[in-house]
């Protein structure tokens, strides 16, 4: 008996219940599990309908090119820096994210990595767990209140950042390339040089892509200055990976946290090795509440297009 329902390409491993929603729903090809790709487009690459993907995945032009009959990308995540859109806009196919859901998770990581580096809290934690406090004391850290929280990219997460922050009785400033929008009264910067020397900590939250590469580089974080921190949510494209290094190793910045880095998940050694550094493996939008919604939206995106036409959060 053949199967009515709609086929769909996997790119990669999912949550554990969309995985489950798609199974029962759809006739599902895992693409990573796929032996011989080139024969299995050949052969069922006409039949493909849909693509879940995700923001990590992303998708590659050379395998889209053999699904002729494509009508919809859903994709895990806000960010679709790894899709290529342009490609996917040319052919009239929809992509759908997942905005929104994830922006309470991602400030939250900014707000911990924020407050890890600035009290030192992993250092800490070793500190105790070494024995090192029977011998002596931990050094002291910095305060976030009073200090400036300069933003960069100050879309949903970024406001999301931004309101916690400031309920830290931090200083609100944000970067935004040309005017200030209208209807927000933190400080704004046309200059992200200008920002960054008044900013204690840089935060980065703008979508990664060609418009923002290497964005933050070595003139930015000289001006962040010798006690300013970065704290990188965002991707790690839109910071010059081996600048940041340099600047950390000249003490031209104090210190960094970062969840995203340019080649995940190969963190480069120097930073590895520095312990004013704190590391987190892109785990920003990552706790079970947020990815579950993340999951449930990936697939009403998918259901609601083959049900009615329509996607629930297009890109
Ligand atoms: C990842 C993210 O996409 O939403 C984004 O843009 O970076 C993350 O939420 C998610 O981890 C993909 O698995």
């Amino acid at each position: 008996m053949s199967d009515s329902r709609v086929d769909v390409l996997v790119w990669g491993p999912m949550h554990a219940s969309l995985t489950q929603n798609l199974a029962r729903d759809f006739n599902v090809h895992n693409l990573w599990e796929l032996d011989a790709l080139d024969s299995w487009l050949d052969e069922h690459g006409a039949k493909v309908r849909g693509v879940v993907t995700s923001g990590v995945y992303g998708t590659r032009i050379d395998v889209l090119e053999r699904l002729p009959n494509l009508q919809v990308v859903s994709s895990f995540g806000v960010g679709y820096d790894a899709l290529d859109i342009d490609y996917l806009a040319e052919r009239k196919i929809p992509v759908s994210n997942t905005p929104d859901v994830l922006n309470n998770a991602v400030a939250e990581t900014a707000l911990a990595l924020m407050l890890s580096v600035s009290r030192k809290i992993p250092q800490a934690d070793r500190f105790v767990r070494d024995g090192a406090w029977l011998k002596g004391k931990f050094p002291l850290g910095n305060d976030l209140a009073g200090k400036t929280c300069g933003i960069v990219g100050l879309g949903k997460i970024g406001k999301t950042i931004a309101t916690r922050a400031a309920a830290f009785d931090m200083k609100i400033a944000y970067y935004r390339r040309g005017e200030a929008y209208a209807d927000v009264a933190y400080r704004h910067y046309g200059d992200l040089r200008a920002l960054a020397r008044d900013a204690d900590h840089l935060v980065i939250i703008v979508p990664g892509g060609a418009d923002t590469e290497h964005l933050i580089d070595r003139d930015v974080l000289k001006a962040l200055g010798p006690k300013g921190l970065l704290i990188n949510v965002a991707r790690g494209s839109v910071v010059d990976e081996q600048a940041l290094i340099a600047a950390l190793q000249a003490g031209e910045i104090a210190g960094a946290g970062l969840d995203v880095f340019e080649d995940e998940p190969r963190v480069p050694a120097e930073l590895i090795a520095m312990d004013n550094v704190v590391l987190t493996p892109h785990l920003g939008s990552g706790t079970y509440e947020t990815r579950q919604a993340m999951a449930d939206l990936v697939f009403a995106n998918l259901a609601g297009f083959f049900k009615d036409g329509t996607l629930v959060t297009q890109v």
